[in-house]
């Protein structure tokens, strides 16, 4: 057997199901040999719709899946789906072919371009294949996640394999925190009077766990529940769930965290989006955070108790020693005053406002709230970057943390696409929906043929405001000219026709009928809704992102 081969099957002996991926002629054998050790490979049209599909996949899943490119100019296709999934810490091994000598036109200095998006990188050799993979795949799964460059030389790929014996995928098993600094945290927690806790990111990796051991620590505590945006939907259906914390924010949400004399951030660094810069935390208010990964801790703000360790067991491990000192239970402010605003004022629906729908322009506020009265909750939402994300982040509820995919670590538009496809095939119980600016569709829109070959049920919502609205609504106050930012009104509906897809051009709120019919049909392809917009109006979360620039 060849490292190609040997890489392939150990892949798959590593708990790997899907790969994502185009083919040349140096990932050929390699996903070969892991197609017939049992993996599902999807063809994507660009290596950057593979990426973005592996990163949406594994999100979805929780489990860890791999891209696999063509040397060279595959991977440089991909990089910008690969450093969205390194920042966010998706678990991706991706399958990388080198060149093995500089002259060639394929030649890139792979580990230097894993390097700058912040991947890790490892380089299989022909007598550790197995074990090179192995490790790969450990280092991608444990700990607070990585993405993993895994370099395939091609000359290494074609020589025998040496050491086959694939070792089973180790268990994790992080710490829970040290002993003073549960006392710490059980401190400050039997202190509190208002606590909040806020779960990020690092709460998604083990969401059931997650949920349940903050939810039993918090009903101890008497503490509100909140999350980052991408954390969202994570305490779905608990009557304390203030949904996020950050520019998406509800009025109700926002007074409440700044009037917490406890935050308890649990696998989210509290950045400047998760806190408005700050100000969704008061000056006086305790803050305790608690992550596996100890890079993480104080990385944005000052922190008073700081806590390395697997959240679930920290939880725990704090209501264990509540318990046993006796502390009694505490209501906070669960109040049952408190308890109905959140139910009467808790979600974006029940902030009142002013239909614009106007002139041939759905107002995207009636558009989004009417779109989750048609879908079924039932769904995974996935969001791409623009003026516009707000929009279906705030008025689409979702199931749970699974159900919201939210690709914006790098802040890169052109992403969501390819995301909802990969986030579609890993939950083909659920309808995906994917909301996109008009400038992200078209950035993407090779990948319409890829849902449409896999006849994926997708609903691909675009909020069409013929331009990239989020530089308009940045410059266009400032009397900057706007024509580098504005675009002719395409019809998108008629290039979704042409890759096969269902479409419908949506104007006001009659022509949702269109999505309605589509819901109840044999949803064989994607629906793609060309929403024309209200364009009047500059988001306010942007206004936060303005300020991050
Ligand atoms: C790859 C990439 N290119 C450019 C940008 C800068 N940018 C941020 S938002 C935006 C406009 C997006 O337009 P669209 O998808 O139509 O969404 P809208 O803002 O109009 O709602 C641009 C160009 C970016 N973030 N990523
Ligand atoms: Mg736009």
């Amino acid at each position: 057997m060849n490292v190609a081969e040997a890489v392939g099957r150990a892949l798959v002996a590593q708990g790997v199901t899907h790969v994502f991926g185009v083919v040349g002629s140096g990932n050929f054998h390699v996903t070969n040999a892991a197609i017939a050790a049992g993996a599902r490979f999807i063809a994507a049209a660009h290596e950057g719709g593979a990426a973005s599909m592996a990163d949406g996949y594994a999100r979805v899943s929780g489990q860890l899946a791999a891209l696999s490119v063509h040397q060279g100019p595959g991977m440089t296709n991909a990089l910008t789906g690969i450093a969205e999934a390194a920042k966010s810490r998706t678990p991706l091994v991706v399958l990388a072919p080198e060149a093995t000598t500089a002259r060639s036109n394929f030649f890139v200095e792979l580990a230097g371009l894993a390097a700058a998006v912040g991947a890790g990188f490892r380089r299989v050799t022909a007598a550790h294949a197995a074990a090179e993979v192995a490790a790969a795949c450990r280092a991608a799964t444990t700990g607070a996640g990585q993405t993993v460059v895994l370099g395939l030389p091609l000359d290494v790929q074609a020589m025998p394999a040496g050491g086959l014996a694939i070792a089973a995928p180790p268990d994790a098993a992080p710490g829970a925190g040290s002993e003073p600094a549960i006392a710490a945290l059980v401190e400050v927690l039997a202190g509190a009077r208002r606590p909040v806790f806020i779960a990020g990111r690092g709460a998604t990796r083990s969401p059931l766990a997650a949920r349940q051991a903050l939810c039993a620590l918090a009903e101890r505590c008497g503490a509100l529940l909140a999350v980052s945006a991408a954390a969202r939907g994570l305490f779905a259906g608990e009557p304390w769930y203030l949904d996020v914390s950050g520019g998406f924010a509800t009025p109700l949400t926002a007074e409440l965290l700044t009037g917490a004399d406890l935050v308890v951030a649990w696998g989210s660094t509290l950045n400047m989006w998760t806190t408005r810069h700050g100000r969704l935390i008061s000056p006086a208010t305790t803050v305790a955070q608690v992550d596996v990964s100890p890079a993480a801790l104080g990385v944005h703000r000052a922190v008073d108790v700081a806590i390395c360790g697997e959240l679930a067991g920290v939880a725990t491990a704090c209501l264990d020693v509540l318990v046993r000192r006796d502390v009694a239970r505490r209501p906070g402010w669960r109040t049952p005053e408190l308890r109905a605003r959140i139910a009467a004022e808790g979600s974006w629906r029940a902030v009142p406002y002013a239909d614009d729908t106007a002139d041939g322009r759905i107002d995207p506020r009636t558009l989004t709230i009417a779109l989750d009265d048609a879908v079924p909750v039932a769904r995974t939402v996935v969001i791409d970057s623009g003026n516009f994300m707000g929009y279906p982040s705030m008025f689409l509820a979702v199931p749970d943390s699974a159900g919201f995919c939210f690709t914006q670590a790098f802040q890169s538009i052109g992403l969501g696409l390819a995301s909802a496809l990969g986030a579609a095939v890993a939950r083909p119980d659920r309808l995906t929906v994917a909301a996109l600016g008009d400038g992200g569709f078209l950035m993407s829109v090779a990948e319409l043929t890829t849902a449409v070959r896999l006849a994926l049920p997708l609903l691909i919502v675009v909020y069409n405001d013929a331009a990239y609205g989020a530089e308009v609504h940045h410059f266009g106050p400032h009397g900057h000219p706007l024509d580098t930012v504005r675009f002719p009104d395409t019809d998108l509906a008629a290039i979704a026709r042409g890759f096969g897809c269902a479409a419908a051009t949506v104007r006001a709120p009659t022509d949702l009928r269109a999505v309605t019919e589509w819901l109840a049909g044999p949803r064989d392809r994607p629906l793609v809704v060309d929403a024309k917009i209200v364009a009047s109006r500059a988001s306010w979360w942007l206004e936060e992102a303005f300020r991050g620039h």
